[in-house]
């Protein structure tokens, strides 16, 4: 288990699907991000035994968004932190006391749960409305969770929904890059990571580009 501090600002969003490919981009990238987010692509191309492989490099984020009735999403969060992960992310729609379940069991394991409180592809906004996002955002800071995702494809919301937390809450933020978001603005906005998947991983020098990454976020400090 690793406690996830920010250094870089970056979160790597793991998606490949080959346990060879994901531990050398992750060895090389290892410096320039603070934790890797795994998912189903990768977990459901690898098994679960990646996050204890994994754990070795970097912090991993268990991306399950799980979304299911209280006993299930425990038995579901008792399995990821057992299998080494170091934090979960779930989904906040499903009620506060499907979402108190989660954080339960991470702080019966000394682990971390994220909620989704909103989407960052386009259609992402068509459920996750002003209004609903918010008031996620409220039951994930009521139900004690250490951190919230918002969409680094609007900004503009990442500072509404830093409003609705405080400071008190971290926000990790997908959409940079290939979805179009930019990681300068997001963190300006007021997220403490951003979340980036296909330009590291797809780039023809991961390094490289996770170290751009890095360095455009430095400059804000
Ligand atoms: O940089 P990308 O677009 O290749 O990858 C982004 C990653 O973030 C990918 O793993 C998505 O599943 C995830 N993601 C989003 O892109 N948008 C969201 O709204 C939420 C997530 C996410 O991580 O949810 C927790």
């Amino acid at each position: 288990m690793s406690e996830i501090h920010r250094k870089t600002g970056v979160i790597l969003a793991l998606d490949v699907t080959k346990k060879e490919e994901a531990l050398l981009i992750s060895k090389e990238v290892a410096g320039f991000v603070d934790a890797i987010k795994i998912g189903y692509p990768l977990v459901l191309g690898t098994g679960l035994s990646i996050a204890k492989d994994l754990s070795k490099i970097a912090p991993v984020i268990a991306d399950f968004k799980v979304a299911d009735i209280p006993n299930t999403d425990r038995l579901i969060c008792e399995h990821v932190f057992s299998a080494g992960c170091d934090a979960v992310i779930v989904q906040g729609f499903t009620g506060s006391d499907s979402l108190m379940e989660c954080v339960k069991t991470a702080n019966e394991f000394q682990r971390k749960v994220f909620v989704v409180a909103e989407m960052s592809h386009p259609g992402g906004d068509y459920f996750f409305t002003d209004a609903v996002s918010k008031e996620i955002a409220a039951l994930a800071k009521k139900a004690g969770a250490f951190g919230i995702v918002a969409p680094a494809t609007r900004p503009e919301r990442v500072k509404e929904l830093r409003a609705v937390i405080g400071k008190d809450l971290k926000i990790i933020s997908p959409g940079v890059g290939a979805q179009g978001g930019s990681a300068a603005d997001t963190i300006k906005a007021g997220a403490d990571w951003v979340i980036v998947g296909r330009s590291i991983y797809g780039a023809k020098d991961p390094k490289a580009e996770a170290e751009k990454i890095k360095k455009e976020i430095e400059k804000l400090i």
